[in-house]
């Protein structure tokens, strides 16, 4: 069931870019040509150079030593380096009390409707679930919020626009222990990274849990959009120096992306990908498995048609 979901959601991914290069392993000589191939190939989806450079050179290594001569040949060291790019999905920490889940990101990435996906998530494991808008900002935030509690019949808590999102987190954090419910989700305003005081403002909304509950917030999940590529994960480290990130959503996995960027979070941000949105339904958020994504990438597609939606 989750592979055939995963699998839904990088056709188009690899329509785009890795479909090439299940074409390109099938047929080639591991000529001077095949390896720039690959090297180009590799940075189209998104890959990054550093990384592209680095995996390259590793395979050719490996292919050398194991005296490989075709394209096939190096497919199983071709995906072990990519696995060897992800870091394990370390999701399931255990935790005493209510589990405190921050989601935060720039504006669009898909934090709200993240939060209403990680609520459905949860309350479909049995578990109490409570949702706080703290993006006081705009009214529509909230408002868009609240459809989704009330879709999923969850209670929300929320403020009036403008109003300090803070002390919705106060107000969240103490329904969740008062009521002894099991998990708070807790959506956050989109900021430009490069705004100093928004920033400031959202590692003050972090701190707020702690007073209530200590350790909290147990998880802060920032979102990436998929789509954003190398410029996605600049955003992504400005946010790092300001709240302790402790894990990547990678949002929009299933729209036209590269789909390779997923790749450059672990060296280029340390974190693990936690969850990824792959469609628009409430469901479609999946635990992110680093093996599936590179062995769903790296397959044969039926379709390798370049996708120019
Ligand atoms: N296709 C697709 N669309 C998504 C996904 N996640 C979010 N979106 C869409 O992205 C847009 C922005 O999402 P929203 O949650 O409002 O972003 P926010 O500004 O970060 O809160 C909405 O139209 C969502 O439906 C996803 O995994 N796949
Ligand atoms: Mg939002």
């Amino acid at each position: 069931m989750v592979n055939r979901n995963w699998q839904d959601a990088l056709s188009r991914t690899k329509r785009a870019a890795f479909g090439r290069l299940s074409n390109l392993l099938g047929t080639s000589e591991l000529t001077p040509e095949f390896w720039n191939e690959l090297e180009a190939t590799l940075i189209q989806a998104d890959l990054g150079v550093k990384i592209t450079m680095d995996l390259i050179q590793e395979v050719k290594k490996k292919a050398s030593e194991e005296g490989h001569t075709r394209g096939d040949q190096i497919q199983s060291e071709l995906s072990a380096s990519l696995l060897g790019q992800l870091l394990p999905n370390n999701l399931h920490s255990p935790v005493q009390g209510p589990l405190v889940i921050v989601v935060v990101g720039v504006n669009g990435s898909g934090k709200t409707t993240t939060a209403a996906r990680l609520a459905n998530y949860y309350k479909k494991q049995g578990l109490e679930c409570i949702l706080a808008a703290a993006d006081t900002y705009r009214a529509a935030a909230t408002e868009q919020l609240a459809i989704w509690a009330d879709r999923l019949e969850l209670e929300i808590i929320k403020g009036i626009p403008g109003s300090d999102p803070g002390a919705v987190v106060y107000d969240a954090t103490q329904a969740v222990v008062s009521r002894g419910a099991d998990v708070l989700i807790i959506d956050t305003s989109g900021r430009m990274h490069t705004h100093h005081n928004l920033m400031a403002e959202l590692q003050k909304v972090c701190r707020v849990p702690k007073k209530i509950i200590p350790e909290a917030p147990h998880q802060i999940l920032l979102v990436l959009d998929a789509t954003t590529g190398q410029n996605g994960i600049s955003q992504a480290r400005a946010f790092l120096e300001f709240v302790e990130v402790s894990g990547v959503v990678l949002a929009k996995l299933d729209t036209s992306s590269k789909g390779g960027v997923g790749f450059n979070v672990a060296s280029e941000l340390n974190l693990p990908i936690v969850f990824a949105g792959i469609g628009e339904s409430v469901e479609h958020l999946v635990e992110f498995n680093p093996a599936v994504y590179v062995s769903e990438l790296l397959k044969p597609s039926k379709d390798t048609t370049p996708d120019h939606n």
